[in-house]
């Protein structure tokens, strides 16, 4: 049975909303207003979004709930499905950084062995240091983790970096970028079907 509706997952709140809405506009797609806190249908042409936790995007694209997604490099790489980017959309910019208090002595990969590491990103990280054959421990936290290392929970943190200023005020310095994120349109592998319905003209 031929599917006609394209339904496109966004991040309901935060950093990657507006910036996501104005893309999907971009195409020509009008929206009016928000009825449902969860969902809002497209008024020209056969297309709906779901807002969701930009976590959850991923997966609901890799399931097909949703047939496109928009979500930061960094996410898709940490939950790792199989995905097809569509296009990188140049907006929510950011990398990933391992960064150590302005203080410490640690100046180099090396110095990293046997540290304590706190981040959001443990596979990512994990896959960094196994690469660099660097023995650190991680430890997952879900947020705040700039001040794992003044209480003590870590020796260094690994996570996402825009102006620097959120590492300064916690007293602490970029030693080594890991990645490069921005936005990604993603799909699953039925990328070609989708991409003939809507014209993505930018
Ligand atoms: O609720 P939900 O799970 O959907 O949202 P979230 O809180 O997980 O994500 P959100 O809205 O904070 O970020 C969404 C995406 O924006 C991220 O996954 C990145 O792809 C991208 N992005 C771009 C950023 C930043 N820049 C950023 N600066 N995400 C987070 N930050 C945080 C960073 O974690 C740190 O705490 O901002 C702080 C650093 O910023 P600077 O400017 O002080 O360096
Ligand atoms: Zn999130």
């Amino acid at each position: 049975m031929k599917k006609n509706k394209i339904v496109f997952a966004i991040q309901k709140q935060g950093r990657l909303k507006e910036d996501s809405m104005n893309y999907l506009r971009s195409m020509g797609l009008d929206f009016g207003s928000q009825q449902c806190e969860m969902r809002l249908k497209c008024t020209n042409a056969n297309v709906e979004v779901l807002f969701v936790r930009d976590d959850d995007i991923p997966v609901y694209v890799y399931r097909k709930v949703a047939d496109c997604g928009i979500v930061g490099a960094n996410v898709l790489a940490e939950k790792s499905f199989p995905l097809i980017t569509l296009r990188r959309l140049n907006f929510a910019l950011c990398k990933l950084f391992i960064a150590v208090p302005q203080n410490a002595a640690f100046a180099t990969l090396e110095d990293l062995n046997g540290l304590r590491i706190a981040t959001s990103y443990p596979k990512i990280l994990g896959e960094f240091l196994a690469q660099k054959a660097i023995k650190a421990s991680i430890t997952v936290l879900k947020g705040a983790v700039e001040l794992a290392p003044s209480l003590n929970l870590a020796d260094a943190i690994c996570d996402l970096v825009q102006s620097g200023k959120t590492l300064r005020e916690n007293g602490l310095k970029p030693l080594l970028p890991i990645m490069e994120s921005e936005a990604l349109l993603v799909c699953s592998t039925d990328s070609q079907q989708i991409l003939n319905q809507i014209n993505f003209t930018r």
